[in-house]
């Protein structure tokens, strides 16, 4: 019975030390312990037998089943250490970083010119104390020439040189119909900067294109004369343009009055670049102001003209053609 008892803890020490060394995974040692060693492992089942022994005996095979324990023990806790270095060992190697490897090029963008122009002038008008508003590319007649004064028998307002939508919506001609919404919402004083894209019925050649990008600037406040226009335009010129000497040649535009061109000496030659003129009093009741309190300016300019001046582009179509040999230019 002894000898027998003793024979078969022997065996289950050997039988645990091959399975504990043949485990490959943590989890594995882990059923291994539960089922050598747990409260209900096969160390306990043998050992609840020690109940018939003899006085004599049970001292003994205790000691036995003590060696087998923390023998089994050792082994669980040497396996367990060289399981986790290993796995350390190959999460380090999956981790391996060559910091000798080339980087990943990753070209760098650049701002296209038309947006580098907008980007100045907006900056120069947020200097001076405007806001920038912005809006729809789809309009009604009535924000893009009813509320601007344009007549219905104005030449802007012919099939040749407005796109009309089926649905009698229009695409705008200019951004003005963002100021006339803004100053609906708005009360005076009103200092506000649209940069937008517009659109309009040309043949497109050097020059000309049918969508093309504006910035109109509006000021609206008691006692605003043309002398503030003038100061305002030649500040925004000089920023832009640097100290050169421009002009202003009476014009005509429906939405004000008196309207003015404005002309840059730009390397010897007289360039036009801007229309303004002070906003006609018929606008401004369009917007429920009271032209008897109020007065205003406006001006407007053509972002790809300013372009083309300023990086010496000839031809407009180079703006768009999304060509990387002209855009790396900029
Ligand atoms: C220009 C020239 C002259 C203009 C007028 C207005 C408004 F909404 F106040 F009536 N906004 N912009 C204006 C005036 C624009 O661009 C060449």
């Amino acid at each position: 019975m002894t000898s027998n008892l003793e024979t078969q803890l022997l065996a289950l020490q050997q039988e645990g030390e091959n399975a504990i060394a043949a485990a490959d995974t943590l989890e594995r040692l882990e059923e291994l312990r539960v089922n050598y060693l747990g409260k209900k492992g096969q160390l306990g089942a043998l050992l609840r037998s020690m109940g018939q022994m003899s006085a004599e005996e049970r001292p003994k095979i205790g000691a036995i089943a003590n060696t087998v324990k923390e023998s089994l023990q050792t082994s669980l806790d040497k396996q367990r250490a060289a399981l986790e270095t290993a796995k350390i060992q190959a999460q380090l190697e999956a981790e391996t970083l060559d910091v000798t490897m080339p980087g990943i090029f990753r070209p760098q963008g650049r701002i296209h010119p038309l947006n580098g122009i907008i980007d100045r002038a907006l900056d120069i008008f947020v200097g001076m104390g405007y806001t920038v508003a912005q809006g729809s590319e789809m309009e009604t007649d009535y924000y893009n020439f009813e509320a601007l004064n344009t007549p219905p028998d104005h030449p802007a307002r012919d099939m040749q040189d407005t796109f009309y939508l089926p649905d009698g919506n229009l695409l705008r001609t200019h951004t003005s119909s963002v100021q006339i919404r803004y100053m609906e919402k708005e009360e005076p004083p009103i200092r506000v900067v649209a940069p937008g894209r517009v659109y309009r019925r040309d043949n497109v050649d050097a020059t000309h294109s049918a969508v093309f990008h504006q910035i109109e600037l509006l000021a609206i406040d008691e006692g605003l004369t043309f002398t503030d226009l003038k100061g305002t335009v030649k500040m925004f010129l000089q920023a832009m343009f640097g100290d050169l000497p421009i002009r202003f040649r009476a014009s005509y535009f429906p939405f004000t009055e008196p309207s003015a061109e404005v002309d840059l000496q730009w390397n010897g030659r007289w360039l036009e670049v801007m229309g303004c003129g002070m906003v006609d009093p018929n606008v401004l009741k369009s917007v429920g102001y009271d032209p008897e309190i109020y007065t205003g300016f406006a001006a407007g300019f053509g972002v790809e003209r300013f372009a083309m001046v300023l990086h010496q582009i000839d031809d407009i179509r180079r703006l768009y053609a999304s060509d990387l040999r002209f855009l790396r230019q900029f």
